[in-house]
């Protein structure tokens, strides 16, 4: 952990409409800590790298159709595939800063209608983040900054659903950080939640998602 203190590595999550600034705040976040000395590594679901994540990466790009909730436990799926890595690393005392999680996971198909209950059944036994960051965004200013790559889920009223269902799902571990803030002035909130996140962390307990 660059503290030398042996303690674990903490779970730190951005979640967010699409064009809410988290991959760039993710990537400015990782750079910041890793130049603090802190093993930190950056991670992203969906993860289009493994064989599920490719099978999702099609779905969004709408070159394949999927029921509903097949896409929502190929989703699911993703994250179980990297469960036992993602302990190990925190347990080894490797920071895990990723860009989104299973908030996402039940927001999104939460806003197509399905069951919240139903949607949340297979998320739960995948590890809880220690701190979820929420960049908060109007759905309508994010379609303006540059516009949607096209991907599917990218459109101003379903994103104004899944926003809906983000708030109901926000808990003891969020923060809320206004999106709409300079770049600079974001970066300097991640940083800060994120260093006292990791200092409190150190000897608590790894727990597993409370749905
Ligand atoms: N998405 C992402 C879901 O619908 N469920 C999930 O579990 C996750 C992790 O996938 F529209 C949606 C959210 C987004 C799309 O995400 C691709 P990125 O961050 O744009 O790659
Ligand atoms: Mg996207």
């Amino acid at each position: 952990n660059g503290g030398g203190k042996g303690g674990r590595g903490a779970l730190i999550v951005l979640e967010g409409l699409d064009r809410s600034g988290k991959s760039s705040q993710c990537a400015r976040l990782l750079s910041f800590l890793q130049g603090k000395g802190c093993a930190t590594e950056g991670w992203r679901f969906p993860d289009r790298d493994t064989s599920v994540g490719k099978m999702i990466s099609a779905y969004l790009a709408n070159e394949s159709q999927l029921d509903d909730r097949t896409i929502h436990l190929l989703f699911s799926a993703n994250r179980w595939e990297k469960r036992s890595l993602m302990e190990s690393k925190l347990l080894g005392g490797t920071t895990l800063v990723v860009d989104r999680y299973s908030y996402s996971g039940v927001a999104f198909s939460a806003a197509k209608g399905l069951d919240i209950g139903w949607c949340k059944a297979p998320e739960v036994g995948l590890l809880a983040p220690d701190l979820v960051i929420y960049l908060d965004v109007q759905p309508e200013k994010a379609a303006e900054r540059g516009g949607y790559g096209g991907e599917r889920y990218e459109r101003v009223e379903f994103q104004k659903r899944v926003a809906e269902h983000y708030h109901s799902l926000r808990d003891s571990t969020w923060k809320v950080v206004d999106g709409s803030l300079p770049m600079e002035t974001v970066e300097e909130q991640l940083r800060e939640l994120a260093m006292n996140c990791i200092s409190e962390c150190q000897d608590k307990q790894l727990t597993n998602l409370p749905w």
